[in-house]
Order: structure tokens, then C-alpha cells, then sequence
């Protein structure tokens, strides 16, 4: 004890005796120790109160930063299914279309009679909304004498554009098979088959998908051959849809023959009585003549099953794609004989006017239209809804 005294004595710079026993020189080392101690605690003390403070502060942005990380990214996901009803999500898709060229028209009949220029403006713009020249022109014709009246409103221009549009579609779109979409109670006794065609990224994938989800949802079996072999990513891509569907994927090693893919999900599809067997294929351009020919081997080939079949050659067309819509359709048909069109990607800035066009010319209704990339956004095509959606004014 003595020695350690002596030490601190030392340090404090007070020299003391070893032997002393001084019992006052003890006390006052010892009291100025405490002093020492206290002063040393409570100095620490005011210092580690801030570091407390701090420390509580570099932790607690940290736990607020991160908390609502999770909030912040499930709410797009609510955000993007919200519960609307398919003519809502119709307009909403059709929305551009309707502002970029019909709205446009639209603004051109102020009340008076169309001026020359005008008149020449209203004919570029329905070339710009890819009717195409031969339906342009037949409207024009039509239309020649109510743009000399002065009493042709905009809300006229409509309902006189939306008449037209009718008449040329109509008596097609009422040849749509609504098994296509509507799976009876009971089901048919036999399996749909239904083949997906089109260019590359067309969406022929997804809306294979979004085809899938809904015919299971209304309890049909449905079956899907994976015949693009091309590319290892298309398979996986719908299979991830089929799992979310609750339908049975054939697929085939990558690079095997799509026609025997097509052949083995069919074969499945009868062995398991399934309602549907839904084709998906490798986009090819329709200038490509071998990869054509492919499509069409690949739809004989299921013959050899059922000599009905397919039921369905469906030609899914990005709406973007224009005018050169109609050529594309026009070799598909050509080489496959289609039952049917898809629209999709309504939602882009597409025009939208090659679909009159491609209906009038191949006599192949509409059956589809995909206005977005999630199941909800794929529907039956209804002229009406379709042009109403397209024609009526923007919602502000
Ligand atoms: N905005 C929008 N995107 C869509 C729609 N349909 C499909 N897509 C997207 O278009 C892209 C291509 O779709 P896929 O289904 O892979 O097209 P595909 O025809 O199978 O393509 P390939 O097999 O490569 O020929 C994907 O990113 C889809 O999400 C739609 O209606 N609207
Ligand atoms: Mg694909």
C-alpha cells in the first residue's frame, strides 16, 4: 500500500517516506486521489453522454432509413395491380394512342366547315395513325361532303369515324370463337389447341403467360409446349409464367427440334385430357422463308395426333409496328392460314389504325388485346370497348 502511495506521490510529483507510517500523509494522498478520481469520472462522465448521443443517432437513421425501404418498395407493386376494371385499364392503355392522332383530329372540327388545309391535315393524320391508303381513302370519299357542312362537330367526327371503323370490322370480329377466352363448365370433351405465332419480342411469351393464368383460373387444364428451343432464357421465362399458372410445361432441351416439342405437349395435353394446349413458338421475321417453312412443318406435324388440330393459329402483332403490321400478317396467313390476331404493347405509342386494316384485309378477327405486361392487362377484344376507349375524350 505504502509502495503504491509512494508511486502516486512520485507521479504527483510529492515525495514521502516508505517507512513513515504517517497516518495524515496517507489520508491526504488518499483524499487527493478521490479529488482526482472524482474530477477524472466526472469529466469522462460529460463525455461519454454525447458519445451515447451519437451513437444513438448514427443508429437510429440507420434503422428509419431501412424501415421504410421494405414500405417504399412493396408499395409500387400495390401500386401497379390496382383493382380497376378492364375498360378503365382499356383507356388508360389506349391513352396515347388517343392523345398523339385521334385527339388530334378530333381538334380540327372547331364548328365551321374545314378549310382545304385542314382537310389535307385530317388526311395526314389518318395516314399517321397507319390506317394505311386504301381505307384512308375510303374514308376520305365518305367524308368529303359533311367536312363542307358546318354544322359537323368534333363529337360528329367521332361518332361518324367510329361508325366507319365498325362497318369495316364488324362482321369479322363476330366470327371470334369465344372458346378462345371462355372455358364452359364441363369443359368441351376435347383438347383446344391453340399455336402462338409471330415476329421476334412481338410478346408472344406473355401472353402465352397471361392466357395461361386465365384459363386455369377459370378451372381448365391447360397444357403449354415450350417450342421456342432457340434460346434457353424463353424457356425459363415461361416457365416462371406456367408455375404462377398452375399449368404443365413441356420443354425440351435447348436446340432440340421445335417441332417434336410441339408433338410431345400435345401428346401430353390428349394423354391428360387437358381443355387447352397452348403452343408457344420462336419469333421469326416473315421474310425469313426457311424459318417459315419450319413454322408450318411444325404445325403439320401435330396432325399426325389429331387431324383437326390446331384449332387456333393465333398471330400475336406488337401495335407499334405500323403498316408493316399488314405485311408481317399477310405472310403468316399465308404460310400458317391464322385464326386469329393479338394486339399487344396497345399501351406504347401505337396508332392503332393497321388493326382496321389487317382485319379487313385477311378477314382474321381480333381475339386479344394486351395493354401492359401484367396478367390483368390482356383481355378479349371488343370492338366497342376498343373504340370507345380510343375515341372518347382524355379523363383531365
Ligand atoms: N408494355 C407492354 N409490354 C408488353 C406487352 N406484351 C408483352 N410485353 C413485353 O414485351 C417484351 C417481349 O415479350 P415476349 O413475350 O418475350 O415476346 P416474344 O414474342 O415471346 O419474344 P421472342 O420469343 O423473343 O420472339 C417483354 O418485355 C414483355 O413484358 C404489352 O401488352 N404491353
Ligand atoms: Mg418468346
Amino acid at each position: 500500500m505504502i509502495e503504491l502511495i509512494q508511486q502516486i506521490y512520485s507521479v504527483l510529483g510529492v515525495a514521502i517516506e516508505a517507512n513513515s507510517g504517517d497516518a495524515m500523509g496517507i489520508a491526504s494522498v488518499l483524499l487527493i486521489l478521490l479529488a482526482s478520481a472524482s474530477k477524472f469520472f466526472s469529466k469522462d462522465d460529460s463525455k461519454s453522454e454525447p458519445r451515447i448521443e451519437r451513437a444513438a443517432e448514427e443508429v437510429k437513421p440507420a434503422v428509419e432509413k431501412s424501415a421504410p425501404i421494405p414500405e417504399e418498395k412493396e408499395e409500387p407493386e400495390v401500386a401497379t395491380e390496382p383493382k380497376i376494371s378492364w375498360n378503365e385499364r382499356l383507356k388508360k392503355g389506349l391513352g396515347r394512342s388517343r392523345d398523339q392522332v385521334w385527339g388530334k383530329i378530333g381538334g380540327l372540327f372547331t364548328g365551321n366547315p374545314l378549310t382545304d388545309d385542314q382537310v389535307e391535315e385530317l388526311e395526314e393524320l389518318l395516314y399517321g395513325a397507319d390506317l394505311g391508303p386504301k381505307t384512308t381513302m375510303e374514308l376520305m370519299d365518305q367524308l368529303q361532303a359533311k367536312l363542307k357542312s358546318d354544322s359537323f362537330s368534333a363529337e360528329d367526327f367521332k361518332t361518324f369515324l367510329s361508325g366507319f371503323i365498325k362497318e369495316q370490322m364488324d362482321d369479322v370480329q363476330q366470327n371470334i370463337d369465344t372458346e378462345l377466352f371462355d372455358f364452359p363448365e364441363g369443359g368441351f370433351g376435347k383438347t383446344k389447341v391453340i399455336m402462338i405465332v409471330g415476329v421476334n419480342g412481338a410478346g408472344k411469351t406473355t401472353t402465352i403467360g397471361k392466357l395461361a393464368t386465365k384459363l386455369t383460373a377459370q378451372g381448365a387444364k391447360v397444357v403449354v409446349g415450350a417450342c421456342d428451343t432457340f434460346r434457353a432464357a424463353a424457356v425459363d421465362q415461361l416457365q416462371v409464367w406456367c408455375d404462377r399458372a398452375n399449368a404443365t410445361m413441356i420443354r425440351a432441351k435447348e436446340g432440340a427440334n421445335p417441332s417434336g416439342v410441339g408433338y410431345e405437349a400435345l401428346q401430353t395435353a390428349l394423354n391428360e385430357k387437358a381443355d387447352y394446349c397452348l403452343l408457344d413458338t420462336a419469333g421469326r421475321l416473315h421474310t425469313k422463308q426457311n424459318l417459315m417453312e419450319e413454322l408450318t412443318k411444325s404445325k403439320n406435324v401435330l396432325k399426325k395426333l389429331d387431324p383437326e388440330t390446331p384449332d387456333h393459329v393465333l398471330l400475336v402483332i406488337d401495335a407499334i409496328t405500323g403498316q408493316n403490321a399488314l405485311r408481317q400478317a399477310k405472310e403468316f396467313n399465308q404460310a400458317l392460314g391464322l385464326s386469329g390476331l393479338i394486339f399487344t404493347k396497345c399501351d406504347g405509342s401505337s396508332k392503332a389504325g393497321s388493326a382496321v386494316s389487317i382485319v379487313k384485309e385477311l378477314q382474321v378477327p381480333i381475339t386479344y388485346i394486351g395493354v401492359g405486361e401484367s396478367v390483368e392487362d390482356l383481355d378479349k377484344f371488343n370492338l366497342d370497348a376498343y373504340l370507345n376507349a380510343l375515341l372518347e375524350a382524355s379523363p383531365q
